[in-house]
């Protein structure tokens, strides 16, 4: 219960709509946790993971029909069309209660009904914000109680007066035609039904931290983003850090918990968050970054000790998976793990496994673990005013076009970059795999307004500072004519981190380009690295002739947001364009 009379008038508007059998408050304790756990394992909602190899781990496997986010079924509801714009589906806020509401009548009915008072960034932070997520689902608490803080002093926080998000959440029928997710930005609302699986349901994670928070963002003058941050720090024990923002499944948890290569003696990568950055431009000049969130919901498959060994030895305990296989012994497994294929696996949706069904773990399967427990969790990353950014890293995976690193040549060239960005589609959405789209600053899923508005919200920041960061754009991805990658990754892209903070700290030697500045030969640090000559050169290159095409690609996207879309960005498209010309006609 609570003292905020306007919480508790809500909670029991939706009791009403509802109809739970019970609600329950959550206070956020080890021992109410223990029980949802244990009630969640009787009902067959958790299986228990091997207590030996895993301990307090647990298995929770999804209605098969619900394994990823639902973009199509994701709305954004603003009283004018235009100010979601055309990268979100849109409803009037009317139209959108009318649509989900009659799906909650009655939706609890049995159910318990969970109340989770919830904090998004570090307890003390002037940039933390709260919400309350009611949920009929015991899997969104246990998987809430991970990713935020949840529980007494988020309520303590909310009934000192501070605003909330609030959050109503069901999973309904799971059946895909009565699916929604819809937000409200005036609201300070979301309405979630018929999914029962990550960021559809975890309402604090891209719903409240990225949808709503972009809006709120907007109009207080901050920064609310689909971002890693991380930070380097050198052998003289300097530490400097980066966000970078990159599509969903592209990599963004390996690159925030990286284990410098051997020739990096005495470099360590710092991790502070693997998703979402709230950046503020302090009064020191500088832009500051908050991880709003308090663990990491990430890709199983892939995830490797050859890949992310901060990843592996973060999920070993008190970590909950959502549809990877099991082993005969109860021993989490995916594809992209060490060691051999085990002969015998149950497969994520419970069957013995079949290579002809697929593979055994779902490509979206994921881990819930906290934060804290990571290895190469930052000393810094639950510090109340966050962490200084030095440089901001936009990056797509593109298997041609975009060169291994280039820097902008300014703050508006920097937001063009970020807004020009396209990625090669992964399974993380729902939708077909390997298709180039444009991902806007990585937030074409998640930001809550119009695009062309976030991108005049971000040139905003260029006159109020001298002191932002450089910004970059970054692609590990590019192949050569057999399809094969060209850069090998993982800790390897330390050597491209190396270049950014030298760049930053004006040291290292660039090409100008139309593009923007690439590495001089021998700038990047690639000792001890099997690379040709010419492939480093490939890496870096940027053909004039598909760039010339990829911009009008680019001018082509921009169009479709009509006379909204800033002049500084169309200006940007034509200085390229007319570079790139003058190196065609040379
Ligand atoms: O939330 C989901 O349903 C899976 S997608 C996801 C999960 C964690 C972090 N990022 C993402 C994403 O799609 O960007
Ligand atoms: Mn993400």
């Amino acid at each position: 219960m609570t003292k905020n009379a306007e919480l508790a008038a809500w909670v029991d508007q939706v009791a009403q709509l509802t109809k739970p059998a019970r609600i329950h408050w959550c206070d956020g304790t080890d021992a109410e946790n223990d029980a949802i756990i244990a009630q969640m394992l009787d009902s067959g909602d958790l299986i228990r993971l091997n207590e030996k190899t895993h301990p307090n781990c647990f298995l929770h496997r999804s209605d098969p029909q619900d394994v990823a986010r639902v973009e199509h079924l994701t709305f954004v509801c603003t009283r004018e069309q235009e100010d979601a714009g055309p990268n979100n589906n849109w409803l009037a806020p009317e139209e959108g209660h009318a649509k989900v509401d009659p799906l909650f009548e009655g939706c609890m009915r049995g159910r318990t009904m969970y109340v989770v008072p919830y904090l998004m960034g570090p307890y003390g932070s002037p940039y933390a914000r709260a919400g309350v997520e009611i949920t009929d689902s015991p899997y969104v608490v246990v998987n809430m109680r991970i990713m935020a803080r949840i529980g007494q002093r988020a309520l303590e926080h909310i009934e000192a007066g501070n605003s909330i998000v609030r959050g109503l959440h069901s999973t309904g029928d799971l059946d895909p035609e009565r699916r929604f997710i819809m937000h409200f930005p005036d609201e300070l609302m979301i309405k979630s039904i018929g999914s029962g699986y990550g960021g559809n349901a975890l309402l604090g994670k891209k719903c409240h931290a990225l949808r709503i928070a972009s809006a709120q963002a907007r109009t207080e003058g901050w920064l609310a983003e689909h971002m890693l941050i991380l930070g380097v720090e050198s052998p003289a024990g300097e530490t400097r850090y980066i966000a970078a923002a990159f599509p969903s499944a592209c990599g963004k948890t390996n690159l925030a918990m990286l284990v410098p290569p051997a020739e990096f003696d005495g470099w360590k990568v710092w991790t502070v968050g693997d998703d979402i950055a709230w950046m503020h431009l302090a009064d020191d000049g500088q832009l500051w970054a908050i991880n709003p969130e308090a663990g990491f919901f990430g890709v199983a498959p892939g995830t490797s000790l050859k890949t992310n060994p901060n990843c592996m030895n973060t999920l070993g305990r008190n970590a909950i998976y959502t549809n990877v296989a099991v082993t005969p012994d109860l021993q989490p497994w995916w594809e992209g793990m060490d060691g051999d294929k085990p002969a015998e696996l149950i497969d994520w949706q419970g069957r013995p496994h079949d290579p002809a069904n697929g593979p055994a773990a779902h490509p979206n399967a994921r881990f819930t673990v906290a934060a804290s427990q990571c290895p190469s969790f930052s000393p810094q990353g639950d510090a109340p005013a966050g962490v200084p950014i030095s440089a901001i890293v936009f990056g797509g995976r593109r298997s041609t076009v975009a060169p291994l690193v280039f820097e902008a040549l300014d703050w508006s060239h920097g937001v063009f970059a970020g807004a020009a960005m396209a990625s090669e589609t992964t399974a993380a959405a729902t939708g077909k795999v390997g298709q180039v789209r444009r991902d806007p600053m990585a937030m074409k899923p998640f930001c809550g307004y119009n695009f062309a508005d976030y991108w005049q919200h971000w040139l905003g920041f260029g006159p109020k500072s001298g002191k932002l960061p450089r910004i970059f754009h970054v692609n590990w991805f590019r192949k050569d004519d057999n399809g094969r990658f060209m850069w090998p990754g993982f800790g390897d892209n330390m050597r491209v981190l190396e270049w950014v903070l030298e760049r930053c700290a004006g040291r290292a030697e660039a090409v100008k380009t139309p593009i923007g500045y690439v590495p001089e030969a021998g700038a990047l640090n690639l000792d001890g690295l099997d690379l040709d000559r010419k492939t480093v050169q490939d890496l870096l290159s940027i053909d004039p002739r598909v760039w010339h095409e990829e911009i009008d690609q680019i001018e082509a996207y921009f169009a479709t947001y009509g006379e909204r879309l800033p002049q500084a960005l169309r200006d940007q498209a034509a200085r390229i364009k007319a570079a790139l010309e003058d190196q065609l006609a040379a």
